[in-house]
Order: structure tokens, then C-alpha cells, then sequence
């Protein structure tokens, strides 16, 4: 069996590796192969473990309720344009898209054209919410605000976070372990942190968890990430490493919020965890980018 010391090594290495290279997870078709067909079912199982359907965890990232969105945007059409610079097109991404928009109500389609033809397909269409993504960036445009684009890292953070708030019966005074201070992270802490929690951050990159500290006041730094991770209930997991959480580390009560891709857990970890985790490939940022573009 792999010893702690041997897991540690393996968590630093993965992670160097990986933030060494500027890497941000690209997702692949296999990540989004089943997201249309398992909607509901996807819903059902957050309202039971979460206690909120995806559109009650959206509208509570953004401090608002699903009937002021709904009153508000309810005729909202939203386009999503393919994108085929760097790596191209991930077949089934920007459908899946379509589908979690709809999903949570609102009239949504990909455009024929792709890139810039499909922006100008997308106005003409009379669009007000614009999805689009290359390998670095996705993002979501209110053009009819004209001043608002929300970042799927941050408002990815945001949602998970207001998850997590619900899962656990509210963050207020409550210590969470985070790992993982890039974008999601900082999203997170921010929600986190704003709704009463103590966040302790862990990055292996000692200079990130600084400035997400500066970011979000109030933050404090963890720096061994093997002797914090069993003194926490509530873990957030913003990191790419795969199975870093072991179930040595997992008790009865603990809550994961895992928003990372690839999951963090182990497979020896994840029958323990089933009901008390909360992991998707697109579902959760997709829905709150929606809700924050719409909430300016
Ligand atoms: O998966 C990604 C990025 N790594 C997202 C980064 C978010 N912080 N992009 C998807 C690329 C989609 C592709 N260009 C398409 O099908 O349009």
C-alpha cells in the first residue's frame, strides 16, 4: 500500500507538474459524453445530498432566489459558439452546454457557425447570454449589459462553495480546508469567507496561497497538507491532482465539495463519500456563470 509520506510525494510531484506547465484541465469528450442524458437524475441526487436543485445552488452563489432570476430573465435565450482555436473542438461540450442552460429554463442554442461567424449567428439570433471557451478560457458574455463576462473558474468556485453552504447546514464559524488557491479556489474563499466560514488554504505553490490571502482577507495559510487534511470536516477541493484524499483521511461526517477535474478522491474513497460529495464535470459552474452573468 502506498504510505503517506509516498502519497505526499506523489500529490507535490503531480501538482509541480502540472502548475509548472501553466496547466488548467481541458475537459475531454469522455467528461461529457453522458451530462444531456443524466440532468435530471443529476438534480434529484443534488436536491437529496445538497438540499437544492442546480438552480437553487446558482441562484444561492449569487445571493439571490430561483424566482427572482426566473421572474426577471425568464426570456432569455442564450447562444453557445463553438470555438476551434488551440486544441479545437471537444465533441459534445458546447451541446452539453445547451442542454444544463435549458435545463435550468431558459432558451438556449449552439450557433451553425463556429468562432467569429458564429458570434455574429448569435446576435442576429437575438442572443443576450454568450458561452464560449477555448483551452484557457470560458466564459460567459451578457451583451446586452454589455460590461459582463464572468470567468467559469471563479464563478465555478462560487457555486461549489454556495454547495457546500447548503450541504452542511451553513458555513458560518465553521473551519474548511481548501486546497487549490487558483481561480476556483479564490472564487470559493470569497463565497466561503463571506458567509462566516474560516478558510484555511493549502497550495503547493506557497506564492498562490499568499495572494489569494491578500485576495480574501481573513485567510490563513496550511502548510502541510497531510497533517491538516484529517482535522477538517469540510474540504474543498479546487485542485487538477487525482487522488489525493485518501480514505484514511475521510471520516463519517466529512463533506467534499470537489469541483477539480480530475476528482481528487481515490476510488477506495469514493462508496464512502457517495453522499456527502459534490462532483461534475460542467453542471454546477455552468449554471452559476448563467445565473451571474444574468444578475448584473
Ligand atoms: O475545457 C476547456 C478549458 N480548459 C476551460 C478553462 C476554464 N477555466 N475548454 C473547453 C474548450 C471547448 C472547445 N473550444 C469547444 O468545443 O468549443
Amino acid at each position: 500500500m502506498t504510505s503517506v509520506s509516498e502519497m505526499n510525494e506523489i500529490f507535490v510531484f503531480i501538482v509541480v507538474v502540472l502548475r509548472g506547465s501553466g496547466y488548467m484541465t481541458r475537459l475531454r469528450e469522455e467528461d461529457v459524453l453522458y451530462i444531456a442524458e443524466s440532468l435530471k437524475e443529476y438534480d434529484k441526487q443534488l436536491v437529496k445530498n445538497v438540499g437544492k436543485s442546480l438552480a437553487g445552488i446558482a441562484a444561492h452563489a449569487i445571493g439571490r432566489t430561483e424566482k427572482e432570476i426566473y421572474d426577471l430573465h425568464h426570456a432569455t435565450s442564450v447562444a453557445i459558439i463553438p470555438v476551434t482555436c488551440g486544441e479545437g473542438i471537444i465533441n459534445g461540450f458546447s451541446g452539453s452546454v445547451q442542454k444544463i442552460i435549458e435545463h435550468l429554463g431558459f432558451t438556449a442554442f449552439v450557433t451553425g457557425h463556429k468562432d467569429v461567424g458564429g458570434l455574429a449567428e448569435a446576435v442576429k439570433k437575438g442572443a443576450k447570454v454568450i458561452f464560449l471557451a477555448d483551452d484557457d478560457h470560458f466564459v460567459a458574455i451578457n451583451i446586452s449589459t454589455g460590461r459582463v463576462v464572468v470567468d467559469n473558474g471563479e464563478a465555478t468556485g462560487k457555486g461549489y462553495a454556495a454547495a457546500l453552504d447548503l450541504m452542511s447546514g451553513g458555513l458560518r464559524e465553521r473551519e474548511v480546508l481548501l486546497l487549490g488557491a487558483g481561480p476556483v479556489g479564490t472564487g470559493a474563499a470569497a463565497f466561503m469567507s463571506g458567509h462566516g466560514a474560516r478558510v484555511f488554504v493549502y497550495d503547493v505553490e506557497l506564492e498562490k496561497a499568499e495572494n489569494l490571502k491578500k485576495t480574501v482577507p481573513g485567510v490563513q495559510i496550511v502548510r502541510d497538507f497531510y497533517e491538516a487534511l484529517p482535522e477538517y470536516k469540510l474540504l474543498f477541493d479546487a485542485t487538477p491532482a487525482p487522488e489525493i484524499i485518501v480514505k484514511e483521511y475521510v471520516r463519517e461526517d466529512t463533506m467534499i465539495s470537489a469541483p477539480g477535474i480530475p476528482l481528487g478522491l481515490s476510488q477506495g474513497c469514493l462508496p464512502l463519500m457517495a453522499d456527502r460529495l459534490i462532483h461534475d464535470a460542467l453542471e454546477i459552474g455552468v449554471a452559476a456563470m448563467l445565473f451571474e452573468a444574468l444578475s448584473n
